[in-house]
């Protein structure tokens, strides 16, 4: 059959001057008006494009020149779904979830029937391409990639690093501009080439690989090219980023406060401090105050001191309790930014008591600078959060601990000593998180809470939109059967969710 009509006698490449049959949009009369066709170039060249645009016009089909809002169904020929997907991403959309991904055939039938025709398995588009990288490592390692990071194993060595650590300013620069979708489109970039076991060496490299899109080629060519990519360049010296990535370094501070001081003319962190028409909030003023401590990455040996502090103190009162250390430590980081500690107890209800009761302890032992505990706003009727960067609702505490040490050591101490203006303390401040799970919902506290980020949000993108199921750090809701799945380990929530378990070291996403 073919449905291809004439669009068939069209070259399938790229000509170089064939523009006659472009912008004849508003000689035909649009009978479909529910259905908004996009017809993507790449792959398939500007003179097919143009041919099957009048085409479709001619036959009623609204079709946009441009990628834009309104477009419904996004038609693409010879790229996979993932590479479609890459190319979205980078095109700032408002919503990309909503658009239909179609191969040519769906639109060739509709050609053959006059009329958009139902969508059928055989007009989505390929999951995965095969790669054309030059080894065979390369070719396997390419085809196998999901665009989830929950399907990927990425530890923590990472031989993209001069790829991704470009891709990371990136991304925050557009974090810093509330620039959502192209800030993910590099996360997602990033985390990609993480976990890849060979060096980015050329173009060919990148083919087949997922969320791919033009901005990210662009910045992988330069820095192939140059080993730099001057989009980076021009980040690290804007004044924004600059004073953003200051002034977010400080305990408390988020992109709202940086914004704040940043409109008001500050550009450093002392004119901030000294500034008594500013108000503060407790958190921040700890964070100005313990600064030079709170920046020292906190190593694999103050995370294990930590943890025994607090199992020593919640022992005592609750001898079955678990304490788990968490988070970038429980990926085998050798360094983090704080502790992540979860903590529960086998027998239900207990577990509320802790908080209070080890605080109590703390606080008369004067090992904390700072705290602010959240009650738990937990409510079992609601389903799961929806929200791929919701928090939880467990009970918590963000503290700063004292760590003493038992030798100065003038590696650390020194600095921080002089401008906290403490010479003799012989202890660091260091930033602990402390989280309270019923025993009940520990395995997915657990599971949220190793993260990374990227790692959590495609667990939960992957429950969502391929298993039709609700994940957050409390349960996993089964929408299709409407039960709560219950799981007592990590390895039953994958299982749950029907992907291969990925130990914690492998999720360095
Ligand atoms: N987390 C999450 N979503 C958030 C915040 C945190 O999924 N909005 C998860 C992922 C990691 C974990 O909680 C702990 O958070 P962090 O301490 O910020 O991350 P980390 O991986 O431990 O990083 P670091 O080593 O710098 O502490
Ligand atoms: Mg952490």
């Amino acid at each position: 059959m073919d449905l291809f009509g004439s669009a068939s006698l069209v070259p399938l490449r790229k000509k170089s001057k064939v523009t006659q049959y472009s912008h004849s949009l508003s000689t035909h009369e649009i009978k479909f008006s529910e259905v908004v066709l996009f017809i993507m170039e790449r792959k398939m060249g500007t003179s097919r494009r143009t041919f099957l645009m009048d085409l479709g016009r001619r036959k009623g089909f609204r079709i946009e020149d441009e990628l834009r809002d309104s477009v419904t169904h996004v038609v693409a020929e010879n790229n996979s779904c993932s590479e479609v997907l890459a190319w979205l991403q980078a095109e700032k959309l408002r919503d990309i979830s909503r658009l239909h991904l179609l191969d040519i055939s769906w639109f060739t039938d509709c050609m053959g029937a006059g009329k958009p025709i139902q969508i059928e398995n055989k007009h989505l588009l390929e999951v995965q391409e095969h790669c054309s990288s030059n080894t065979d490592l390369q070719d396997e390692s390419a085809a196998k990639i999901s665009q989830y990071a929950c399907q990927r194993r990425t530890a923590l060595q990472n031989c993209n690093g001069l790829f991704t650590d470009a891709f990371e300013i990136l991304a925050e620069n557009y974090e810093f501009n509330a620039n959502k979708g192209p800030c993910l489109a590099f996360r997602r970039a990033a985390s990609v080439l993480r976990s890849l076991p060979f060096t980015i060496a050329s173009m060919n490299d990148v083919q087949g690989l997922p969320w791919m899109g033009n901005e990210i080629k662009n910045v992988i060519e330069s820095i192939l090219e140059d080993a730099e990519s001057p989009k980076v360049v021009e980040v690290l010296n804007d004044e924004k980023y600059k004073s953003f990535k200051l002034f977010t370094s400080v305990f408390g501070v988020g992109l709202k406060t940086s914004e704040k001081w940043f409109n008001m003319g500050f550009r450093t962190l002392e004119y901030i401090k000294e500034d008594p028409t500013l108000k503060l909030t407790k958190m921040q003023k700890a964070g100005f105050l313990y600064y030079n401590d709170l920046i020292t990455p906190v190593s694999k040996a103050e995370a294990e001191a930590i943890s025994l502090a607090v199992k020593d103190t919640v022992w005592t009162f609750l001898p079955d309790a678990l304490v788990t250390l968490t988070g970038g430590f429980r990926r085998e980081k050798q360094t983090g930014h704080d502790i992540d500690l979860l903590i529960t107890c086998p027998r239900p209800g207990k577990e509320r008591e802790i908080l209070h009761k080890a605080i109590d302890q703390w606080k008369k032992q004067d090992l904390l600078v700072y705290y602010d505990v959240i009650e738990s706003t937990f409510d079992e009727t609601k389903l799961p959060s929806k929200r791929v960067d919701a928090l939880d609702c467990f009970q918590k505490c963000f503290a700063i601990f004292k760590l003493h040490k038992k030798r100065l050591d003038t590696s650390i101490s020194d600095e921080s000593q002089q401008s906290d203006k403490m010479q003799t303390r012989n202890w660091k401040a260091i930033r602990v998180d402390l989280v309270i799970t019923p025993f009940a919902q520990y395995a997915y506290a657990l599971l949220g809470w190793t993260g990374s980020r990227q790692f959590e949000r495609d667990l939960r993108r992957y429950a969502t939109h391929e298993r039709r199921m609700m994940l957050d750090n409390h349960a996993l809701y089964d929408k299709t059967k409407r039960i709560f799945l219950k799981a007592t380990n990590e390895q039953e929530i994958f299982a749950h969710l029907g992907l291969e378990y990925i130990e914690p070291w492998e999720r360095n996403a």
